[in-house]
């Protein structure tokens, strides 16, 4: 789960109980505005190198407001959060907050079952009936989908869809994206990005990524589907003896392909901050093109992009290498 800080950090009790708040806010309140905002603080913290001692020093850090000043004064003043403990003794939160945790299983699905009755993985397993296809295999893999993947791990997978995407078509590029590439130690799933020569934006339709997939299967890599598009697959993959681990899979027309290797290197907050500053500096940036704004507010045609740097030459922000990218 989505946890910004480790132990080492001299913050790590604050970036806790600021996650915690996080996930509260966004699968039990659905308020993901208060959800960004505990976020930004915990990344806030968890880049500050030593340990604060007062809500004041918190605050001014870019990302603390007064109210989360005030939630760090009382922890610090009384070792725990009221807010915290009631929400660990209301039986729906800590339901729904259980539910998001099975793949496929959103905020609003989560009330649903649980205002059904439905309050744990025991009686979800009684109610498959209530649940869709990627739900039913979320909750099948449950507990191997929220073990950490060894970056070792990714490398041998890595080498087998190389080996097996290329015995197919030499012509195919893969990347593996999201925290691998920014360098981490372990990943929570793999992003796998690959582009094609023969598939760009002015193309039609790609049955591309469906071949891909079948190869995967038939070697044995991909053991599970969640969801296939033209673009996009969600699934699962395994090595022998060990767990099955979440996949995810991107078809990107070539001449996207840096503006999506950018978007899915991340972090999500990273990108939202770049999103930000391509605003201000009169551009418009997603996971396919960067567009000049006009004056008029509306997005002019896509700028040829060549490199991640030339993303960040265009919005005049320093090149970030994406081990820089994890705030
Ligand atoms: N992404 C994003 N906004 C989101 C979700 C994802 O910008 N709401 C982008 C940035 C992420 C990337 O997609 O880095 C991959 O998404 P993951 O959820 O797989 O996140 P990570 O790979 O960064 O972390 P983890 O190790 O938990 O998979
Ligand atoms: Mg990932
Ligand atoms: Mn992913």
């Amino acid at each position: 789960r989505k946890n910004p800080s480790d132990e080492s950090n001299p913050n790590h009790e604050f970036c806790e109980f600021l996650s915690e708040l996080a996930e509260y806010e966004k699968n039990v309140n659905r308020n993901i505005y208060k959800y960004s905002a505990y976020r930004k603080a915990a990344s806030a913290l968890s880049s500050h190198p030593i340990r604060i001692t007062s809500g004041k020093e918190a605050r001014a850090l870019h990302g603390v407001g007064d109210k989360i000043a005030k939630k760090i004064d009382e922890f610090l003043q009384t070792g725990k959060l009221q807010k915290l403990e009631n929400i660990h003794n209301d039986a729906s939160s800590v339901a729904i907050n259980l539910l998001t945790r099975v793949s496929g299983i959103g905020p609003a699905k989560a009330r649903q079952l649980v205002d059904d009755g439905i309050a744990t993985l025991d009686d979800l397993k009684k109610n498959v009936d209530k649940l869709n296809h990627h739900q039913t295999i979320g909750l099948k893999h449950f507990e191997d989908f929220e073990r950490k993947i060894p970056r070792s791990e990714i490398e041998s997978i890595e080498k087998i869809l190389r080996e097996e995407i290329c015995k197919s078509d030499a012509e195919y590029k893969i990347t593996i994206c999201g925290s691998y590439r920014r360098g981490k130690s372990e990943s929570g799933d793999i992003d796998t990005l690959i582009t094609h020569p023969s598939f760009t934006s002015k193309s039609s339709k790609s049955d591309l990524l469906e071949g891909v997939v079948r190869t995967l299967e038939k070697c044995g890599l991909i053991t599970e589907r969640l969801s296939l598009g033209n673009t996009k697959f969600m699934g699962a993959c395994k090595l022998e003896n060990l767990p099955t681990r979440r996949l995810d899979i991107r078809l990107t027309p070539c001449d996207q392909y840096y503006c999506s290797v950018l978007y899915f290197t991340g972090s999500d907050m990273f990108n939202k901050d770049m999103r930000a500053h391509a605003l201000e500096a009169g551009f418009t940036l997603n996971e396919y093109t960067l567009r000049p704004v006009g004056t008029t507010g509306v997005p002019g045609e896509p700028l040829e992009i060549n490199s991640e740097e030339d993303i960040f030459d265009f919005i005049g922000y320093p090149y970030k290498t994406p081990d820089e990218r994890s705030k």
